[in-house]
């Protein structure tokens, strides 16, 4: 093949040597590409970066099997996961693109550009893009890459004084330089701009470190003495925040201003409109709660649940200053749904907010302002409602709706559009294929059935017969219960299953079912070999 460097004078053939190059080439323009879209994206808007803007264009059209299947595969990396593919895939396409630079040199640039358009055009769709600006992330770096791609592939197209060997080592060599310090170049400025780090992000962490959280006019009653059961390998009562679960689509976790953040709150049967800044809101009665959170992807025995103090503002006192009225009082809304900065919708029922529950505008999570990972500044809690359904966090506006006029989120995703929590219980101690020792044998573990309260755990070893466990103290009928079960454990294969009866008399019904539509149930059960004996 001859390569003919769009018109210019046709240069020597192509060797492997070449190709090769150009291949490298191809990696090097996407990588200064993505380098340089950081690197802005971090002075403008940390979500513009392609890759953040791409991924989350994925992840909101990922059919919800999928992403259920992602969640169980890989939990909490799920997400890193999902960039790393899209770096692989990317990094596919772009030796692809260098190749194909080596025989048409101005269609391997136009390509970079074309995914430059790309990125720049899931940057401003996404749904928390508020302005074209967005878009000069990627349009900057694919631009800096096209040109280097040029740039590159002309070096090893150029035609030299003189042909054979010597010219194309020339070539080459200055290939690699080009190579080298471009490369050296866009890794330097991002290590620059990460350790200067983006002003967005600085704001925001200031703005949190100023947070003075107010007193609770109504603080959470005292947690019973009974209800902290220490036995090794039982989740703790209250789950610390660096422990807590986090489950959302945001692939960076919004870094919002609190100084510059607002609630709105509007809607068919809003008398007057109200917008509240986080003072506003902090100068209202405000209530602390012990409340369990529990996410509906959560399997049988999964880890997707925890139980916090909040500190907030009660959500019912808010909709009824702005003359709200649930459907039993004849309003005409009976969804709410809350938006977030990342535009995340989530549809509740007005109805439970305002039943008296404790519903909450939380600010605080376990003493602390939230952390941005589960809400900063300001997100909502409804107990006994998953999170899918009640928990926004970086939440923005409320409005007043129904569940006919609007599907929120994950409803055309396949998820149930109203989810109460589901009656769950847990082994946490033995773990799955644990070998204990034989003798008493201490099986532990937590039970939850937000807003119905739990009133009995029981153990079954094997195919015997159903044993009461002991139950620690209920704090209310919102959080979780531990519970303990001192088992006389013989040598052998054994396994323990466990199920809980709620506030209402009902016990988890026996048959496992998926977390779609509306959340899993069954028994948990966990197999162990105790050791010893004769
Ligand atoms: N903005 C936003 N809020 C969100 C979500 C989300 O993806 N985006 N996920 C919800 C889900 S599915 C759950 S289970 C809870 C989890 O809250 P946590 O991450 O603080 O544990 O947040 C809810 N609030
Ligand atoms: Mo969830």
């Amino acid at each position: 093949m001859n390569a003919t460097s769009d018109g210019h004078r046709p240069a020597r053939e192509a060797t492997r040597t070449d190709r090769l190059l150009a291949a490298l080439g191809g990696l090097l323009a996407a990588y200064v590409s993505l380098a340089v879209a950081d690197l802005v994206a971090s002075r403008v808007r940390p979500e513009a970066s392609p890759v953040v803007a791409v991924g989350g264009a994925f992840v909101d059209r990922t059919p919800a099997g999928l992403k259920d299947w992602a969640i169980r595969t890989f939990g909490e990396n799920d997400k890193a996961v999902l960039q790393l593919g899209i770096l692989l895939v990317l990094a596919l396409l772009a030796v692809g693109i260098g190749l194909l630079a080596l025989r048409r040199r101005a269609l391997g640039s136009a390509a970079v550009g074309a995914f430059g358009v790309l990125g720049a055009l899931a940057a401003v769709t996404r749904p928390d893009s508020e302005s074209a600006v967005d878009a000069v992330p990627s349009l900057v770096g694919a631009a800096l890459g096209a040109l280097l791609l040029y740039v590159l592939i002309g070096r090893l197209l150029a035609p030299r004084a003189g042909t054979g060997a010597a010219a194309a080592r020339a070539d080459r060599r200055s290939f690699l330089v080009v190579a080298a310090s471009t490369g050296l170049a866009a890794t330097g400025a991002a290590a620059l701009g990460r350790a200067v780090g983006s002003p967005v992000e600085e704001n925001a962490t200031a703005s949190r470190a100023a947070v003075r959280l107010p007193r609770p006019a109504s603080p959470a009653p005292p947690v019973p003495a009974g209800a902290r059961l220490a036995v090794p390998g039982i989740s703790p009562f209250t789950t610390p925040n660096r422990d807590f679960y986090r489950v959302d689509t945001a692939l960076v976790v919004p870094k919002v201003d609190a100084n510059r953040w607002r609630l709105r709150l509007h809607g068919t049967g809003v008398r007057e409109e109200l917008t509240l800044t986080l003072r506003d809101l902090m100068a209202r009665r405000t209530v602390e709660r012990d409340i369990t959170l529990a996410c509906v992807s959560n399997e049988v025995g999964g880890p997707y649940v925890g139980n916090a103090r909040w500190l907030g503002v009660p959500l019912a006192d808010l909709l009824r200053e702005a003359g709200v009225r649930p459907p039993s009082e004849g309003g005409p809304a009976d969804q709410l749904v809350a938006r977030s900065v990342d535009g995340m919708t989530i549809g509740t029922p007005v109805e439970d907010v305002m039943d008296g529950r404790d519903a909450l505008l939380a600010f605080g999570m376990n003493g602390e302002p939230l952390p941005f990972e589960h809400g900063f500044p300001v997100r909502m809690i409804v107990p006994g409602l998953y999170g899918y359904v009640s928990a926004c966090k970086w939440i923005e506006s409320i409005e007043l709706t129904t569940f006919d006029a609007y599907d929120a989120y994950w409803v055309p995703r396949g998820w149930a559009a109203e989810a109460p929590v589901k009656t769950q219980s847990r082994i946490d101690t033995p773990r799955p294929f644990g070998r204990p020792a034989a003798g008493t044998v201490m099986v532990a573990g937590v039970a939850w059935a937000q807003h119905r309260g739990v009133r009995r755990v029981e153990v079954r070893v094997d195919d015997g017969p159903w044993r009461e466990a002991r139950l620690a103290a209920e704090d209310t009928r919102d959080t979780w219960r531990q519970w303990t079960y001192p088992w006389e454990a013989a040598p052998g294969r054994h396994t323990l299953t466990v199920r809980a009866t709620d506030g209402t008399g009902t016990t988890q019904p026996e048959r496992r079912t998926a977390t779609m539509p509306d959340g899993a149930q069954g028994w948990h059960s966990v197999v162990v070999t105790v050791e010893g004996g004769e």
